[in-house]
């Protein structure tokens, strides 16, 4: 079933004509409220009537996270403060959270999003869908809570942690969808085994899995895990919250929501528009928010972007699942490396659990990296030489895809800290 036919598979020209439309609109909104935009717009030389098309995306500036920071809290809103009805806020490594605001328009909006993705992975009234994903000013559990709502789907809002008692709702409740972020599902998954629960309590048949980067191989690994078939959901807070993009059941990459939020792929160290089908970073323009529409805003998200028509009906543009995120690349002796291309090694072997950290160092002015994956409890008994013969494969095949050497730190079944919400992955001590 497709939630909205007319948008998800509109031809490219009638795509064209809308977003057309909306992002002129919008600029106009932009100039005419925001100092800010105002400000940008009269520098790059532009006034709001010269963009008619969308193909001039490409001429107007961009709109960063430091943007964000310096207009903190409600500088880029477009709108008294008498029309917002709800603040979502990320809190950052560093500094300022980031602060998004939204009308109520804004929040159908991002309810009919949510209800399109949810929809695309057969999501449906008589579902039982399992939010642990965050409450609060995290986007995640009020974000598909709407969303699932409109579908008609019945939300267990239980938010994240408390391990036992997602078990319990799980079970009790027959929640036939689990929505949480990929490595807490790992962790749901594991803590059904180790709790004794018995297969065919377990009601899942979907999973909703997003706000980090993960692996398809992941993907295979809690899906053998949970019994179920994992959907990627995609989305950040300064665009929306969830549901920029969604997976279909074709799983050949999620559909963008792209008559909302116009994407683009810019190379990062030039800010040129890529062609389809280029690595480089993802830009979102999203022209019908009313609260915070923000111009050309870099994701930092590494993706490819293509155009041709899905098997599912829809004409959506796709993006592939994320690399990862450019701050988060490390670089270990001059070369790039995403912490999602070691996860596909470590999670194409039978041996490990989704559970590994990267930890990054500098010894004697040089970089070193090491990887700490954890064994499955099952292999964790086997003699010295099984482990040494593990520990040796994945050094082996992280040499041969990354042409770096690092340091296999094979631990215990159990001793990487579980994460309930965005998993850590990296610890670079470089930094300190
Ligand atoms: O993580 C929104 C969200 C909630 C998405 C629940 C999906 C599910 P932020 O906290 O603002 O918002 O973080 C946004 O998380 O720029 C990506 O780097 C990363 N991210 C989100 N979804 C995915 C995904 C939410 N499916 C940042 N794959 C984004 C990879 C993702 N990275």
């Amino acid at each position: 079933m497709i939630w909205n036919n007319e948008m998800e598979c509109a031809d490219r020209q009638q795509m064209h004509e809308i977003q057309s439309r909306r992002l002129s609109a919008m600029i106009q909104r932009i100039y005419d409220n925001v100092p800010f935009y105002r400000n940008k717009l009269k520098e790059a030389g532009i006034e709001p009537g010269d963009i008619k098309s969308v193909d001039q995306l490409k001429y107007l500036p961009f709109t960063t996270k430091s943007d964000l920071r310096d207009n903190y809290p409600f500088g880029l809103f477009t709108v008294p403060q008498s029309e917002v009805v709800r603040i979502h806020a990320s809190s950052g490594t560093t500094g300022k959270p980031t602060v998004v605001g939204y009308t109520q328009q804004d929040l159908e909006m991002w309810a009919e999003v949510v209800a399109r993705g949810l929809t695309m992975a057969g999501i449906h009234r008589g579902d039982t869908i399992q939010i642990a994903y965050g409450y609060g000013p995290f986007t995640g559990g009020l974000g598909l809570h709407y969303g699932a709502e409109k579908v008609g789907a019945t939300v267990i809002p239980i938010s994240t942690g408390n391990t036992k008692k997602q078990l319990q709702f799980m079970t009790d409740f027959r929640a036939t969808v689990l929505a949480c972020t990929p490595s807490y599902a790992a962790h749901l998954g594991e803590s059904i085994r180790k709790e004794g629960i018995a297969p065919e309590e377990i009601k899942l048949h979907t999973g909703v899995f997003g706000a980090e980067p993960w692996t398809n191989e992941m993907r295979k690994e809690i899906e053998q895990l949970l019994q179920i078939k994992a959907y990627d959901i995609y989305g950040l807070s300064e665009v929306i919250g969830p549901g920029v993009s969604m997976e279909c059941a074709c799983q050949c990459g999620n559909h963008v929501f792209e008559d909302h939020f116009i994407p683009e792929i810019i190379n990062p160290d030039t800010l040129e528009v890529l062609p389809d089908g280029e690595l480089g970073e993802l830009v979102f323009t999203p022209v019908s928010k009313v609260a915070m529409p923000l111009l050309r805003y870099r994701t930092r998200d590494l993706t490819r972007l293509h155009r041709e028509k899905c098997d599912c009906g829809r004409t959506l543009v796709r993006m592939e699942k994320c690399l990862g995120r450019t701050d988060d690349m490390l670089i270990i002796r001059g070369v790039n490396v995403f912490p999602s291309q070691i996860e596909s090694v470590l999670m194409e072997m039978t041996e490990t659990t989704p559970h590994y950290q990267l930890v990054v160092r500098r010894e004697n002015n040089l970089d070193t990296l090491e990887v700490l994956v954890e064994i499955d409890e099952r292999n964790w008994s086997d003699s010295i030489r099984e482990l040494e013969g593990i520990r040796q494969r994945i050094d082996h095949n992280i040499k041969s895809l990354l042409g770096i050497s690092a340091k296999i730190r094979l631990v215990e079944p159990h001793s990487i800290e579980r994460s309930e919400g965005k998993a850590k992955r990296v610890i670079d001590y470089r930094q300190y």
